[in-house]
């Protein structure tokens, strides 16, 4: 872990660390649904909503931070007389609809240093944790983006320093072809022509750790009928979109780069390109010319 890291962000990005075994821990009990739905419309997993209690009761408890908005809540959480006015955007669960067939799955975080209803270029630190065969643990504070590795004791250990997204040849493409629209269905034509492999999970955390190291693009982007998209805004667009854009990539809505819109409220949702510089380019190309 990066030594000029100020104290209490560390505490806070350990914090994470520590409640992402907690989580994994659960995976061996409850697959099954939660039989309700969150702010958004979708079917909730038990395992969503544990991992959500796990960490806002954690958070309430250690008064590490002064707000709390998560995928899960209607609300921004407001903790009375906090010991830091940290903000944080969590999904505790991204791709929890895999769980039951044991795929990889996520948790995301982005930290603000203050209230988190602010542009994604705020954030001060951003990370995610992947349980797949290995659980690992992806972070920046701005320094460069890090990879850690838990061991058989819970120990997260360094193994990449100062990522940098390599050019590459991979696309994971959302939505259904049927209901492209004309501009994106012109750069996805366009990425097949280049030979660029399918690599599409359902889980963006694990989708998105293929791209940070093999470079290309992940795009969940505007269709007919959700021209909006479907990827959330504070709770994954924005920590991904920190943490590829300080390796080296970027991400856009297709338009303008997205760490620099503010966001209205906690369930904005957005088109989304994440990855390569190249590819952020040419749907940008596309679009203005549309
Ligand atoms: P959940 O966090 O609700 O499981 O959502 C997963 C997700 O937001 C993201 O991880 C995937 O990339 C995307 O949805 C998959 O969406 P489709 O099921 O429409 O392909």
């Amino acid at each position: 872990m990066q030594c000029n890291v100020d104290r209490k962000l560390l505490g806070l990005i350990l914090f994470f660390s520590e409640h992402g075994k907690t989580i994994k821990s659960g995976f061996l009990k409850a697959r099954n649904k939660a039989g309700t739905k969150n702010i958004y419309g979708e079917e909730q997993m038990a395992l969503d909503k544990w991992a959500d209690e796990v960490l806002i009761n954690g958070l309430k408890k250690t008064r590490s931070v002064r707000y709390i908005a998560t995928e899960e809540q209607s609300d921004i959480i407001e903790i009375n007389d906090p010991e830091n006015e940290y903000g944080v955007v969590i999904d505790p669960l991204d791709g929890s609809s895999l769980i039951d067939v044991n795929l990889a799955v996520g948790t995301i975080v982005g930290i603000y240093p203050g209230h988190v209803l602010e542009p994604g270029e705020k954030m001060i630190a951003a990370m995610y944790i992947l349980y797949g065969p290995l659980t690992t643990l992806t972070l920046t504070t701005g320094n460069g983006v890090h990879d850690f590795v838990m061991d058989e004791n819970g120990v997260f250990f360094l193994t990449a320093k100062d990522i940098k997204i390599p050019d590459g040849r991979i696309y994971a493409p959302g939505a259904l072809r049927k209901d492209y629209l004309p501009a994106h269905a012109r750069f996805i034509e366009s990425l097949e022509n280049e030979g660029y492999k399918l690599r599409f999970s359902g889980s963006f955390v694990a989708d998105m750790h293929q791209i940070l190291h093999k470079g290309g693009i992940f795009t969940y982007p505007g269709s007919k009928g959700k021209e909006k998209g479907k990827l959330r805004l504070l709770f994954e667009a924005n920590p991904m979109g920190k943490i590829i854009t300080d390796a080296g990539g970027g991400i856009s809505n297709g338009k303008i780069d997205i760490l620099s819109i503010k966001p209205d409220a906690i369930d904005n949702i957005t088109p989304i390109y994440a990855g390569g510089k190249k590819e952020i380019e040419l749907i940008e190309k596309i679009m203005r010319k549309n």
